[in-house]
């Protein structure tokens, strides 16, 4: 198709594989229950046939005389499967986890592929079809693999009206609610790419919705829709998506608004208190269910950023949420419920830990309260929240943005997994040492990662190749936090591009990438929101304006920073010790966070002796530095991978070099005008 197959290329296997691969899985016996297995099947037609290089046989019984064949369905429906894996180890896992093994079985080398539940199946036909695309050896597996994460989901920001997409970069969005509920083949083909990588949730609407005659910062990015799509008049649009989504085991939500009540019916109140607006939310999740008996559920955005919510009627935030999570709780379904709270308050890092710190505990079962990765807003580096280390009671997820609003929208190259990982491996001390982020989430129902969608309808899908790293990354590390970034950028790298030298190239391309966004977007030692907001309509997160958000960086003739230790705002106090005491103090605090903690003067010494604006004019540059050499290790990658994928990336990393070198520039101008101090080296713009 026109459309990019990302990292599902099933080329033809190298040669030194293909004779294997071509023995133990040219014949498919696949059972044919559920959904799944219809994307199961439909998977290895085409991963097998591009791999093999020839039509696969799918049976529907054991192939006899072959020298070897795949088994895959549940533990007791084959045969080959519960005559040689016990039915009982199959059980145990998780539901969507899966096991592959090489098994003999009446005379064929069998190679068994079974689960628990059918979504575990496609989850492992993808990982079977990944080793081959990789080319591993397959003929003696014995792998059993189970999420760590139980919620592993993407939430789109897409504006179901005009088809825009808020934060996207990547075209229209790809819901297309007009032609809604007829189908067209990218819902798969989009389901696919989710669930090759593990993904089993996903919510197809924006957090936010414009309301009219109410102010609110995003009223650029969400439009005032005159409907909503819980809507009775839109529910069978959605039932379609859910059709297509079932097949791959990825279970819809809707985001929708606090206001519902009033916005989608007569009532005049959405007080959580209120039997009516129960009895409403009760009355929907029913229609909804009805419909779609295996709806995920919701997602609210509520008290933030001019979206309506609890304290509009003096309520807390458990109350708000568990209006509505009662409704979802008969039907199984799950509230998802944003901690990105923030009003006019001296420091925003503050706030969402003063909001729900004092109501752990009063969430109703299926409420997972969902924390962004940091206190502020997907900055290129942040601190980790401090929430995560203080809601023991309360399901939490962990919400990270795979588009690149803060770090080159689509058009410059930075790959974040470094970034989650760096989240995820945090030390939140919340049940003594060792108690990282991950671990606080993994292996608990109603837990898991969040992360704010990044494809659009372009063909490409993601307005960058390079960038679908990050989806495929976010997938496969809501899966596994203990995989490496440099391992799945590998992984990604090979299967996009093929496992020759450019690999090496573009692999270290995306491994530096983040660390030379830091230095010129931020000059690497805690700044953050150094960006334009400007006016609604101009408002694009993109351009450089450090004067625009002084309450961020507090920059003066004096010194830069923001303090938030005791004497300032106290954030540093929010963490659990040893890493408040860490913070609190400059000497200990990590020089990576250091103005995002502490307000120093211009010429504060740093370890190595270095001043503050010195180091910061350093990694501005260091940024840029960073960026040319990127560029020009993928110039030296033409006539190496296709024309097409080379000249759009070579493109971007032009454009790439000379926003790098603006914000540079303007950061630069920026410290200088503040501190009246040049550069020791004497580079422009500081003369
Ligand atoms: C900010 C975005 C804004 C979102 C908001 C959110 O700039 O578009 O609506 O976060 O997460 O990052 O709700």
């Amino acid at each position: 198709s026109e459309y990019d197959d990302c990292w599902l290329r099933y080329d033809r296997a190298e040669s030194d594989r293909l004779d294997t691969y071509r023995r133990l899985c040219t014949h498919a016996y696949v059972s044919d229950a559920g959904p799944e297995l219809v994307a199961v099947r439909e998977e290895l037609r085409r991963g097998l046939g591009g791999l093999l290089d020839r039509e696969p046989h799918l049976w529907h019984h054991p192939p006899r005389s072959v020298e070897g064949f795949l088994a895959i369905g549940g533990p007791e429906e084959l045969r080959p499967i519960s005559e040689t894996v016990d039915p009982e180890e199959v059980r145990a896992l998780d539901d969507d986890g899966f096991l592959i093994r090489s098994v003999e079985w009446e005379g064929s080398d069998c190679t068994v592929l079974t689960a628990p539940a059918d979504a575990g199946l496609v989850y492992g036909t993808f990982h079977l079809l990944r080793l081959m695309s990789l080319g591993e050896p397959i003929d003696d597996l014995d792998i059993v693999s189970e999420p760590a994460n139980a919620e592993r989901i993407v939430d789109h920001w897409d504006n179901p009206f005009r088809r825009k997409v808020e934060r996207g970069y990547a075209g229209p969005s790809i819901f297309d609610w007009e032609r809604l509920p007829d189908l067209n083949e990218r819902y798969a083909d989009y389901a696919r790419l989710l669930a090759s990588v593990g993904i089993n949730g996903i919510s197809v609407n924006n957090v936010n919705t414009r309301i009219p005659g109410r102010e609110g910062a995003n009223d650029a990015t969400s439009e005032w829709e005159g409907w909503q799509l819980i809507e009775s008049r839109n529910l069978e649009k959605i039932a379609a998506l859910a059709g297509v989504f079932r097949r791959y085991g990825i279970e819809l939500y809707l985001s929708v608004n606090f206001a519902s009540p009033v916005l989608a019916s007569d009532l005049d109140t959405a007080d959580p208190v209120e039997p009516e607006v129960a009895a409403w939310w009760e009355r929907k999740a029913t229609e909804v269910y009805d419909l779609i008996p295996d709806f995920g559920g919701f997602v609210v955005k509520a008290d933030s950023e001019g979206q309506l919510g609890p304290y509009d009627y003096d309520r807390d935030h458990a109350e708000g949420a568990n209006v509505i999570a009662e409704a979802l709780a008969p039907h199984g379904g799950r509230l998802w419920w944003r901690a990105f709270v923030y009003s006019e308050h001296d420091d925003r890092a503050v706030q969402a830990y003063e909001t729900f710190e004092p109501l752990d505990g009063e969430f109703a079962d299926n409420v997972t309260v969902q924390i962004k990765n940091g206190p502020i807003d997907f900055q290129p580096r942040e601190p980790v929240s401090t929430l995560f280390g203080a809601m023991p009671d309360t399901d939490l997820g962990c919400e990270l943005q795979i588009t690149g609003e803060y770090t080159g929208q689509g058009v410059h190259a930075c790959y974040l997994v470094p970034q989650w990982k760096e989240v995820l491996d945090f030390d939140t001390h919340a049940d003594g040492p060792d108690t990282p982020v991950k671990e606080l989430l993994a292996d608990r129902e109603g837990q898991g990662i969040a992360g704010v969608g990044i494809v659009g309808d372009d063909p490409n899908w993601f307005g960058h190749y390079l960038l679908g790293s990050n989806l495929y990354g976010f997938g496969r590390l809501a899966w596994d936090p203990d995989l490496g970034s440099e391992e799945i950028a590998d992984e990604w790298t090979r299967q996009t591009f093929g496992a020759g030298d450019a690999g090496e190239t573009i692999l270290e391309i995306l491994m530096e990438s983040w660390q030379a966004s830091i230095d010129y977007h931020t000059g690497g030692i805690g700044l953050m929101h150094m960006m334009y907001n400007g006016e609604a309509a101009l408002e694009n997160h993109y351009d450089p304006a450090p004067e625009e958000w002084p309450e961020y960086h507090g920059a003066t003739e004096e010194g830069i920073g923001y303090d938030r230790t005791a004497a300032g705002s106290g954030y540093a106090g929010q963490y659990r010790e040893p890493i408040a005491a860490r913070y609190e103090d400059p000497e200990t605090c990590p020089e990576e966070l250091l103005l995002f903690f502490h307000h120093l003067p211009w010429d504060h010494e740093l370890e190595d002796g270095t001043t503050v604006v010195q180091r910061l004019y350093d990694n501005c540059f260091a940024g840029v530095e960073a960026v040319e050499e990127l560029r020009d290790r993928w110039q030296g990658l033409e006539g190496e991978i296709d024309e097409r994928r080379y000249r759009h990336v070579a493109e971007r990393f032009d454009e790439h070099v000379l926003q790098a070198k603006r914000w540079r520039d303007t950061l630069c101008a920026f410290f200088y005008e503040h501190s009246g101090i040049k550069d020791e080296h004497g580079r422009p713009p500081a003369v």
